[in-house]
């Protein structure tokens, strides 16, 4: 078969392309070079700690400074509620914010807030009135954050009320609809600790910031309204056009210098290699998806790669009107990817690129030459990382365009937000309970109470509303409920929220007007997850704070009804396939999310319906784990249906996408031998059991979707390759300790792991595991890579093998735990061996963890991931932001897959198929589960002779015909009884090898409340 060599070219962004200057030849070591120790510390007493059920964490002082908990809707923008309880980061307004490629994100800091908002306590005692901000300056303040829900307690001496806020965005499982709100709740509960009847109230005022980022670029006014609307009452802010100002002379017409959408460049001079013959047309190949440019081309010199250097220079002209302007993007490098005005042979403007594919409006006033003969010229004298520029568009006009043109409605960051409270806010009453002329400390902000107010965009003005004041008794309490809401729907894609609310208010008004039911449903689970389990607290918060990441600037929910994501906030684009490899959370928790990033990226725009080509990035690029990655996502999101319609609609498309990575085989052996890009942004070259791990589940999964969808020849294909491909690779790559790869280290020196011992190299099993498809290699040979993984990998202490061998970016400092993505325990260390080896990223942290508690591995997955916890301790990092190739990174959801695994969770929702297996005290269990249609609490108590288990649905509905459950392996028979509600259900069982299979004798259906209990008593 003829070997496929067109995409092998290692590179999935201009940055990370490392000098093409430097061919180093395979550098190994002659000694092994290998410090990460066989001893890893573990002690009954650290055990215990890892294991015992514990107390929700309270953070104080200091370590509030880190805090931001993601409290807007998922797919909304990013909003953090801070350790003290204020709002920080603000990402609402479609900015595409560039969080960091890994570098410079893992550090301590406190998320900033570049906006006016907040709460405050205003009190009348006795006669004096004194106002209190809800902050760290409050007293005494402690949060205590479990995602979704934020909670913050102030108290002190000196002040008679004490507060508690709970905030959350509604977020309810399986409800992506109503979990995606741009909208937070807030929840103030006063309680008067005085000894005096008290009055009091919450302030709260939010600052106007729509055009929050063109502000500066715009004539425009904003306006804000104060509403009294269904016994509520809203700060509603908006923006609008100013009317042109009089007296100004007209701009002369727009002189067109290049639109560059010729064959050639025309009259522009290229030298070098990078410009090529003439203008591109749009995106290069291996370049990320090129954006923002006019018409069909643009100069563009990522021309094979960031290597080439070169120039283009214009004809002369005259300058004659007041603007230069013109659309740039591409490489950040002063003086080497850069477009220069040169007048008088001197360089008198000169504009780089951000590091981001997308082409925005820049402009220079040239009012100083008007008259004068200049030239352009671009320059690419780059070679690293983003050496490359690209330019669109240059024209000579009066007026000047920035990133923000045209009608002010049009705008990215147009809107309307919102600030409501429930009652009639009261301008009278407010200035009678507040001091009189109140306002929170101003840094720059103007505050106001007026009921409609129209001012210019660059001022800064916040409003105040004051919730109708209480009277409080002494000990008594009063909750005031307060709703946030934004509504910027002018993003490239549309959002999916704009498809059901034209404005904020809207939003807020459902929010209110559906609270009980979202507050309740929001509550509900965070108690079924976090309350009523018998899992250690610490290991619950851990594993479902990455959940966060989809409320963050990583995610997008458009108005097509497609999900998309960063990797991190910003960062690396396109719903990655081999990133989203690892991400288990969201396609158990909002499977209509993954099933549209399935259905609409990866078997839609992102598919080459030719060769069934799976683009990683919904390009024409191939990714070998990412292929076979799909094809497990695709029978995940099948099982995670209520039936099989996903995968009737889909499957042609992901049996093609099989056959593509049949065809990468080649040969039909069940190995791929040939070059495989992966996520480690290298390629693999000669079989490996990372890729082909992942390529053997993905053959198991094809073969129990072309049973369901009756192909039985296809099933057959897929079983028979799968069995060669098992038996092969012990043959060829097991070492005694774990699999290698078999790679020519003279013909492919860089970027391969040989003899090394690979984290991840055993990913596909736990895929097979998270998917019921069993082994794909022996039993024994798994267990044993995965002892070695622990035994080479994991090091409690990262300090001395980073010494040695300092890692690429930084994910754990000297004195943190972490498991290396690759070391080299029995063969010479490879200096270039495969990148970011010894880095440590929580998302294959969290993937071998999971895998090992399937393979009853408890203490090393328990302490995995007790590292990760510990480095994410407040005092050093926002617990709830995961870093990798920038903030909030989506491969860190692998953590859901640890969660699934410590109950032995298997599901099959069209065939109705319910089954838990705790692996963590089975004798006593309790966690929460989430099915295709509903959610709710799994509990289970086994005695020497008997067993209880019961699922008690709390959300939704449940269709069951059959469950499995694991029972001791030597209770061989016994007596079962089931019961719906205390009604006995007929059914078949079968005892069989540590496990008890039920077949009900007729389909049930259940519905929110309903609990199935079943007895059973072993017989010997
Ligand atoms: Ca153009
Ligand atoms: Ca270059
Ligand atoms: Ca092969």
């Amino acid at each position: 078969m003829k070997k496929q060599s067109v995409i092998q070219v290692a590179v999935f962004m201009g940055m990370l392309v490392l000098s093409g200057l430097c061919v180093a030849a395979a550098q190994e070591t002659d000694a092994i070079s290998h410090f990460v120790p066989v001893d890893k510390g573990l002690t009954p007493e650290s055990l215990q700690r890892l294991y015992a059920r514990g107390e929700r964490a309270v953070w104080s002082g200091e370590e509030l400074e880190t805090i931001g908990i993601p409290i807007g809707g998922i797919a909304a923008g990013q909003l953090y509620l801070r350790g003290d309880g204020t709002l920080g980061v603000w990402q609402i307004f479609n900015k595409h914010v560039f969080s960091g490629y890994g570098r410079d994100n893992y550090r301590t800091y406190r998320p900033d807030s570049p906006l006016a908002s907040g709460f405050a306590v205003a009190v009348e005692s006795e006669g004096k009135k004194t106002v209190r901000l809800l902050n760290q300056d409050f007293g005494t303040v402690e949060s205590t954050g479990e995602y979704p829900i934020g909670q913050v307690r102030y108290k002190a001496d000196d002040f008679p009320i004490q507060v508690e806020m709970e905030a959350f965005s509604p977020f309810i499982p399986l409800n992506a609809k109503d979990s995606t709100l741009p909208a937070t709740l807030f929840h103030l509960t006063l309680v008067n600790s005085s000894q005096a009847t008290v009055k009091t109230s919450v302030l709260g005022w939010l600052e106007n910031a729509v055009c929050f980022d063109s502000a500066k670029a715009i004539r425009a006014n904003r306006r804000t309204r104060i509403l009294h609307e269904n016994g509520r009452t809203l700060i509603v802010h908006t923006a609008e056009e100013t009317p042109p100002p009089e007296g100004v002379a007209a701009p002369r017409d727009t002189i067109l210098l290049a639109d560059f959408e010729g064959e050639d460049y025309g009259a522009w001079q290229p030298t070098g290699e990078a410009f090529g013959k003439g203008p591109a047309r749009g995106t290069l190949p291996s370049q990320q998806r090129v954006s923002g440019f006019e018409g069909k081309g643009l100069v563009n010199t990522f021309l094979g790669g960031d290597r080439p250097h070169g120039t283009l220079t214009s004809p002369p002209f005259k300058i004659n009107r007041q603007y230069l302007n013109f659309l740039i993007g591409g490489g950040n490098h002063v003086g080497q990817t850069c477009i220069n005005l040169i007048v008088d042979e001197e360089i008198v403007r000169s504009a780089v690129g951000q590091d981001d594919e997308k082409l925005e409006w820049q402009y220079w006033s040239v009012v100083d030459f008007e008259g004068r003969q200049a030239r352009i010229q671009i320059v690419d004298k780059a070679s690293g990382g983003w050496g490359h520029i690209n330019i669109d568009q240059i024209e000579l006009s009066d007026t000047a365009r920035s990133g923000f043109t045209g009608p002010v409605n049009e705008l990215p960051d147009f809107g309307s937000m919102v600030l409501a409270c429930l009652g009639k806010s009261n301008i009278v009453e407010q200035t009678t309970l507040l001091p009189w002329e109140y306002t929170p400390p101003a840094k720059g902000v103007e505050y106001h109470t007026e009921h409609d107010t129209i001012y210019p965009v660059s001022r800064a003005r916040a409003a105040m509303v004051l919730a109708p004041a209480v009277e409080l008794a002494p000990q008594s309490r009063h909750t005031f409920t307060f709703v946030l809401a934004w509504h910027f729907p002018n993003h490239p894609q549309g959002h999916k929220y704009a498809t059901r609310f034209q404005n904020a208010a809207e939003i807020a008004h459902y929010v209110l007007d559906h609270h009980d039911r979202l507050a309740g449903d929001t509550r509900k689970w965070h108690r079924t997850f976090y309350e009523d389990s018998t899992l250690p607290r610490w290991l619950l918060f851990r594993l479902h704070s990455t959940v966060s990441n989809l409320a963050t600037g990583t995610c997008q929910w458009w108005q097509s009804g497609r999900f998309w994501a960063w990797e991190g906030v910003g960062c690396c684009e396109g719903t990655c396939t081999h990133v989203w490899n690892y991400a288990h959370a969201p396609a158990r928790l909002f499977p209509e999310l993954e099933r549209s990033a399935r259905e609409m990226q990866d078997f839609g725009e992102g598919f080459d319906p030719e060769r069934g080509l799976v683009g990683f990035r919904s390009n024409r690029a191939y990714a070998a784990d990412g292929q076979c990655g799909t094809i497990l996502k695709a029978y995940r999101e099948h099982l995670c249906s209520a039936d099989n319609s996903f995968l009737q609609r889909n499957w042609p498309r992901v049996k093609k996408a099989l056959e593509f990575s049949i065809s990468q085989d080649g040969n039909d052996d069940g190995l791929i031998e040939n070059s495989q890009h992966n996520t480690y942004d290298i390629n693999f070259e000669g079989p490996n059991t990372f890729v082909g791990s992942l390529y053997l589940a993905a053959l198991r999964a094809g073969e129990e979707m072309a049973k369901e969808m009756g192909d039985a020849d296809f099933a057959q294909r897929c079983r028979t390759i799968f069995e060669s491909g098992s038996k092969l690779s012990v043959e060829r790559l097991w070492d005694g300790e774990y699999f290698i790869q078999l790679v020519d280290l003279e013909k492919h020196p860089r970027y391969q792991y040989a003899k090394g011992c690979l984290s991840d190299q055993l990913f596909g099993q736990g895929w097979a595991h998270q998917l019921g498809l069993g082994y794909l290699y022996p039993e024994k040979n798994v267990k044993q890579a995965l002892a070695s993984v622990w035994k080479y990998n994991w090091a409690p202490d990262v300090g001395p093998h980073n010494e040695a061998h300092p890692p690429e970016r930084w994910f754990a400092l000297p004195g943190e735990a972490g498991l290396f993505t690759c070391t080299w325990p029995k063969s010479p260390y490879i200096k270039e061996g495969v990148r970011y080896r010894e880095e440590i990223w929580t998302g294959i942290e969290y993937q071998v963890a999971g895998h090992m508690v399937w393979e009853d591995m408890l203490n090393e997955a328990l302490a995995i991931c007790r590292g990760v916890e510990d480095r994410y301790l407040p005092a050093k990092h926002n617990p709830f932001n995961e870093v990798e190739c920038g903030d909030h990174y989506a491969r860190a959801m692998a953590s859901w897959g640890v969660y699934t695994a410590l109950a032995g969770f298997e599901y099959h929702g069209p065939k109705g198929h319910l089954g838990f297996a705790p692996r963590i005290t089975p004798e006593d269990f309790r966690a929460a589960f989430t099915a295709a249609e509903g959610w709710g609490s799994f509990a289970q108590t086994r005695t020497q002779d008997a067993q209880r288990d019961r699922i008690n649905l709390r959300w939704g509905r449940l269709n069951l015909k059959t469950l499995a459950l694991a029972v001791p392996a030597d209770w061989k028979t016994g007596r079962i009884a089931i019961r719906v509600n205390d009604k006995e259900i007929p059914s078949k069982t079968l005892f069989r090898a540590g496990r008890v299979e039920i077949a009900l004798n007729d389909a049930l259906r259940l519905s929110e409340g309903d609990e199935l209990a079943v007895e059973i008593r072993r017989r010997d």
